[in-house]
């Protein structure tokens, strides 16, 4: 792991869990003001077959990229909150003035959003850890069973937008769908928690190679998870 990917996934946890538990907030998550386009930690082709180079391309460095110009061009009219940290305006966004908290909410959101997904991905084959495993047991029955759920909320987002899996007070599983790009870290979430899991159902995420089946997208990303990222987002 790289240092940048550990620093990410770090401040995350530090700082979801911070939110989660009402504990002062970590401001520090990703880059700070003007964010800048994060390396994705694995070729364009990587993910291949089940997610084709020629998608990871256009959403990283076209949709993704898109999102953080337009949060650090939205930001650069109110200099008051460019320091305040990203995951500090999503707790705060109903607070926020109403053209900033749309920019935050839609780019602020796809930023986070777009660098999370990246990092629970990996061509490589990893395993829940004993204490993960235990928890999808305790809230799916197995892990066939909360694949057969993320797969039924991933189909049910009508439009645009993703499907969680969160991590709640009680440290029990959860899963929760968002549209557009809104998240489980912002305050005004129906569904609040740690995200431990996220798939993009945007059509952009998959269309290029499945066109109008997103289940068979659903089905496929399973082989990418990356068990060990999100062992260490549960804890
Ligand atoms: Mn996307």
């Amino acid at each position: 792991m790289d240092n940048s990917r550990r620093d990410f996934i770090k401040t995350s946890v530090l700082a979801a869990g911070a939110l989660t538990f009402g504990l002062p907030g970590n401001a520090s998550v990703l880059s700070e003001y003007p964010y800048s386009l994060p390396a994705l930690p694995y070729s364009f082709n990587a993910l291949e077959p089940h997610i084709d180079a020629m998608t990871m391309e256009i959403h990283h460095d076209k949709h993704h990229k898109a999102y953080i110009d337009k949060l650090n061009a939205a930001l650069e009219k109110f200099p008051e909150y460019q320091n305040k940290g990203i995951l500090n305006l999503f707790t705060q966004i109903a607070e926020l003035p109403s053209d900033l908290k749309t920019a935050i909410r839609n780019h602020g959101g796809g930023n986070w959003n777009h660098s999370f997904f990246w990092q629970i991905l990996s061509p490589e084959k990893s395993e829940p850890s004993q204490q993960l495993k235990d928890a999808i047991t305790a809230g799916f029955g197995d892990m066939d069973k909360l694949k057969a759920a993320m797969a039924k909320a991933g189909l049910s987002v009508f439009g645009s937008g993703w499907v969680w899996l969160i991590s709640t007070e009680k440290k029990e599983l959860k899963i929760v769908t968002t549209s557009n790009q809104n998240n489980p870290l912002m305050g005004d979430a129906t569904d609040k928690g740690t995200p431990v899991l996220a798939i993009d159902v945007w059509e952009h995420a998959y269309y290029l190679k499945y066109q109008n089946k997103r289940a068979d997208y659903l089905e496929g990303i399973w082989n990418l998870i990356n068990w060990k990222q999100a062992s260490e987002l549960y804890l």
